[in-house]
């Protein structure tokens, strides 16, 4: 009786499909028993056992066990690690390959079996998973021959975590560090962090909130990071802080915190070499200076580089890097906020350290559902960017949307600032191709966050594997990616993919066009960024409210942003300010981000401004229904339990649809005077009832 109820357990552990509950921790890392036998067994002979080829490091340990771990799962047998039998071995093996780069990888079919292969232990780590992820989204073995290479060098997480545990603009629960446990207690969450970390190709962790507080920079709270780059580092990955920038005042009882004060660069001297007495491995400093509120050079009269240059220099012969923000903009009414860190930094190009990078967002507002590209990126060649996207849902529905940001990154990236000719894309000015740097950096805001399943909306998830992806690679394609989630992570049954992907490919345009159409932005709630609030009309900041961005009156919609205008657009290359600059050639999608638009003009779309508003709005928030039939369609093939949480959501986020929509042609119709289009309902409830909702939701 014992034996069968063992055999019983054995079988279902092995078995995901007899209903299991899905609590989606394992991520992308599911490593369930392959469901096809034949490929089983073929995969079963290339991998009896595991050897390592070159003296064994910390690293190259855990490429060894993460292997085994992962093939003992998915083929369903015991891997062994050391001495091969002759057959169906694995060979890792780190020798020098300048084809491949310091991070690159190599797996191929040799005589005796399989090898991996780079030029260092990370890169094998990373080949190792790359076999992982072939294995599990079902290839076969046959003659492999697979290689591949980072094409940007710090691809970092960034944590807006508080020491309190809060997470700024953080939907999944609350941080994942636990200060208050930490050096002692290690929680087993750190590794499995960094194991799906590392699959992905990350690095590098800036851990703590960019509103920094000065604690992680004290004695104590260095050995609770020194915990935690313990626990990272077998699995590649360097730990970076951000910095307050009156950390000298505020906890080393300086009088100032000017950058050109020789006791201030001491100050930061001596903290930088205790850093790295503490965690040799260091990655370096993340700043966020003069913006929101925050101290910075400037309050000495000083600028950013002279900020970021005494960092560097602190920095001294340390392998760290300085990553500074360009996040900033200055309250001026009469100015246009897209032009604000422009103007601040565009003129400090050439001044920075070697050092030095500048990390700029991807759009020139902030982290908006559809954003231009940031007229920064081509406009600085001497300086290395890092561009910064937002993972966690600031503007996009928290974690009760689902939105799929592969799109929105690829967007960004394959965005063309004409800066050096066609083609001069923002992928080859972060990846530094396009003006020679040898430093490049990639920076997601982590949407991780407490919840079991980490990023709170189970979809959340494929935005931080796909964050990853594209940072390894820029030349995938988001729709690749996507699939590779769906098939690692929720089902590998043909139709349910299909249909799975669908839905994310199409998720971004949906949520644009039922929150901001057309190239409207910013009209959300105020400060907590959720729902509509396009009347919003006062605020601490003019440029913290809604009508500030739409301008939306009697004549039309949109924010002129050409020479008749703020004259923004005169910050781009020709190329880029001829097609944008003209109405005609503008595209939709950016319409009103660049011009104000009479409500009854044409557009490109053959209708007029109006009706489109209103057809994006209501076929928006109609595709979400499209959305909820294509999630029901996977029924079958995914876990009951994950079904039904994104199902509630998908409802949710439905719910939200129609208020975005029915407050917005609402509000817009008070301008434009004209009748929603008789093809679609009319609201059922007044602009007033709809206002009230804000308030409900902010719990104001
Ligand atoms: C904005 C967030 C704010 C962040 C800021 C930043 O609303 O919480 O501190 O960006 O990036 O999107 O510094």
């Amino acid at each position: 009786m014992r034996l069968r109820f063992l055999l019983l357990l054995m079988f279902c552990i092995g078995s995901p499909c007899l209903g299991w509950a899905d609590d989606g921790y394992r991520l992308w890392l599911k490593y369930d028993q392959l469901p096809e036998a034949g490929l089983r067994k073929a995969w079963q002979a290339q991998a009896r056992s595991i050897v390592l080829e070159s003296p064994t490091t910390p690293i190259l340990q855990t490429a060894a066990s993460e292997l085994q771990l992962g093939l003992q799962g998915l083929l369903g047998q015991t891997v062994a690690v050391g001495k091969g039998s002759g057959k169906g071995e694995i060979h890792l093996r780190v020798a020098p390959d300048p084809a491949l780069g310091r991070e690159g990888y190599r797996i191929s079919t040799q005589k005796n079996g399989l090898e991996i292969t780079g030029s260092s232990d990370a890169a094998v780590l990373y080949g190792c998973f790359a076999l992982l992820r072939h294995v599990q989204t079902g290839q076969q073995p046959n003659q492999l021959k697979l290689s591949s290479q980072p094409r940007i060098q710090y691809r970092l997480l960034n944590h807006w975590d508080n020491p309190n545990g809060t997470v700024e603009r953080g939907y999944a629960g609350s941080s994942i560090w636990k200060w208050y446990e930490l050096p002692e207690r290690i929680d087993p969450r750190y590794q499995d962090y960094a194991r799906a970390n590392a699959s992905i190709g990350i690095n590098g962790v800036a851990i703590n909130n960019v509103n920094a507080s000065a604690r992680y920079l004290t004695p104590e709270y260095l050995q609770k990071v020194k915990a935690l780059a313990d626990v990272f580092r077998p699995y590649g990955i360097r730990v970076y802080l951000s910095v307050l920038w009156a950390a000298p005042k505020v906890i080393g009882g300086l009088p100032t915190s000017d950058p050109l004060d020789p006791k201030v660069k001491q100050w930061w001297t001596a903290r930088t070499n205790e850093i790295y007495k503490t965690i040799p491995d260091f990655g370096g400093f993340l700043v966020k200076a003069n913006s929101e509120g925050e101290p910075g050079p400037q309050d000495y009269g000083r600028n950013h580089a002279d900020g970021a240059n005494m960092l560097a220099e602190a920095l001294g012969q340390h392998d760290g890097i300085v990553m500074w923000r360009a996040f900033v903009y200055k309250a001026n009414s009469k100015g246009d906020r897209f032009k604000e860190a422009y103007q601040e930094f565009q003129p400090l190009d050439g001044k920075f350290a070697p050092k030095v990078l500048v990390q700029v967002k991807n759009g020139p507002i902030d982290f908006q559902s559809r954003e231009p590209f940031h007229p920064l990126f081509g406009a600085m060649p001497r300086t290395p960017l890092v561009l910064e996207v937002q993972l966690t849902q600031e503007y996009l529905g928290f974690a009760t949307h689902l939105v799929y940001l592969g799109p929105l990154i690829k967007e960004c990236l394959e965005a063309d600032t004409h800066t050096q000719g066609p083609g001069s894309t923002v992928a080859k000015v972060v990846d530094g191709s396009l003006e020679k740097h040898t430093i490049s950096g990639i920076a997601g805001v982590a949407n991780i966050g407490s919840d079991r399943n980490w990023t709170g909306h189970p979809v959340g998830q494929a935005n931080w594997y796909a964050f990853g992806r594209l940072a390894w690679d820029h030349t995938l394609s988001s729709a690749a990616i996507g699939e590779e989630w769906t098939r690692m992570t929720l089902t590998r049954q043909p139709a349910a993919v299909a249909s799975i992907t669908q839905m994310l490919n199409q998720s971004r345009n949906i949520y644009v066009r039922f929150t901001t159409p057309l190239g409207l932005h910013h009209i959300m709630g105020q400060s907590i960024h959720y729902g509509p609030e396009p009347w919003l009309s006062q605020s601490a900041r003019p440029d913290w409210t809604s009508v500030y961005y739409h301008k939306a009156d009697s004549v039309g919609l949109g924010f002129d942003r050409t020479e008749r205008g703020s004259n923004a657009l005169a910050l781009y290359a020709p190329g880029v300010r001829k097609l944008w600059g003209n109405p005609a050639t503008c595209p939709p999608d950016y319409l009103l981000w660049f011009h104000h638009v009479g409500w009854k003009q044409q557009l490109s779309t053959g209708r007029t401004l109006w009706n489109e508003l209103c057809t994006r709005y209501y076929t928006g928030a109609d595709s979400v229904l499209w959305m909820q039939r294509q999630w029901e369609q996977a029924k079958p093939a995914v876990d009951a339990e994950l079904y039904t949480d994104v199902a509630a959501r998908l409802r949710i986020q439905h719910r939200e649809a129609l208020w975005w929509r029915d407050a917005c042609v609402l509000y817009f119709q008070t301008f434009s005077r004209q009748p929603i289009p008789p093809a679609f309902p009319q609201p059922t409830r007044p602009l007033a009832e709809i206002k009230e909702l804000v308030d409900i939701y902010q719990l104001r």
